[in-house]
């Protein structure tokens, strides 16, 4: 069995996460997420609309996700890797090249980030459409 991880914070759900986690599960037969907690989110400098325990639920909820954890911080992949046995890492083109020292643990494969959309899109294009109401 083929075992797959990606990372991420996953707020307000889009086809770029739905595209990635679809791609991550192909890659394998078995996909675990971790997702970021709203304290590594701070860390991150990200504001979630959803807490942590609201985007478990909807991620648990997709079909190409098996498993999720939660990512507390920057150093737990290796541990994740290991504890899961985890065969390939995988992250959106965005981070391309950021996590080549998990090669030592794993295939690091990067794949094409879905272009046109993103939660930061989503939120300025709900003001701007608030305004014009
Ligand atoms: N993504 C994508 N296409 C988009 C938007 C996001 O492929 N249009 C991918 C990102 O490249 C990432 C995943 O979806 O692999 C999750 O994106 P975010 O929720 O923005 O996660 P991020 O803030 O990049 O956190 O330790 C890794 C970090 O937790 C990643």
């Amino acid at each position: 069995m083929k075992r797959v991880i990606t990372y991420g914070t996953f707020d307000l759900l889009h086809p770029g996460h739905i595209n990635i986690l679809r791609q991550a599960r192909e890659l394998g037969d078995y996909l675990v997420v971790g997702i970021s907690t709203d304290h590594f989110n701070k860390i991150k400098n990200k504001q979630a609309y959803y807490t942590f325990i609201e985007r478990k639920a909807i991620l648990e909820s997709i079909r190409y996700v098996d498993m999720v954890i939660s990512e507390n911080s920057w150093e737990q992949k290796v541990k994740d890797i290991k504890k899961h046995s985890i065969d390939t890492f995988v992250m959106g083109s965005d981070w391309q090249g950021k996590f080549d020292y998990l090669k030592s643990y794993c295939e690091v494969v990067y794949l094409p980030r879905t272009t046109g959309i993103s939660t930061t899109k989503i939120k300025s294009d709900l003001r701007f459409k608030n305004n014009k109401l």
